[in-house]
């Protein structure tokens, strides 16, 4: 069984260095990666991740992540909340830079490109985890419970 993970996650790094997604998974697929790219899925099956680790970690009123560009592909997000209050972590793709997001009457910014989110969950020191497809592009993660946004809640992603 565990060879089974394995090669699930070979797969997935291979096609993200190849930066392109395979429809299906092949014999020939596989036994290529386990040559190129045994180390990675190795190292990335340590984590139990299903895709590319990523650990942001939500604060009143804070938000970090331990790297600024990923690979394109599955992401999988840890998100961490130090505080005892909710917060949520939503993943827009846009342009425009990541402390300028439109913000309504009620505190909230726009999702205009919204590809998914984190449900808010309440620390402290609580971690919820979630797998993402993401293209490459400039992306603003950020907490959306009204006015958190404003209050310094938002970090840049680049996916590339
Ligand atoms: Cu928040």
């Amino acid at each position: 069984m565990e060879m089974v993970e394995i090669e699930e996650v070979v797969v997935v790094e291979e096609q993200q260095g190849a930066r392109r997604r395979r429809a299906s998974r092949t014999g020939g697929l596989i036994g290529l990666g386990l040559s190129a790219f045994g180390a990675a899925a190795l190292a990335a099956c340590s984590g139990g991740a299903s895709g590319h680790p990523l650990a942001v970690t939500l604060n009143s009123f804070k938000i970090t992540a331990d790297q600024s560009t990923v690979p394109a592909g599955k992401l999988t997000i840890n998100a961490t909340n130090l505080a005892a209050v909710n917060h949520e972590l939503v993943l827009v793709r846009t342009h425009t830079p990541v402390d300028q997001l439109p913000v309504d009457s009620k505190g909230e910014a726009s999702e205009d490109g919204k590809v998914g989110e984190v449900e808010q969950f309440s620390g402290p020191n609580k971690t919820k985890k979630e797998t993402f497809t993401l293209k490459p592009g400039h992306y603003v993660l950020f907490c959306n419970l009204p006015t958190h946004y404003q209050q310094g809640m938002h970090v840049a992603l680049t996916v590339q």
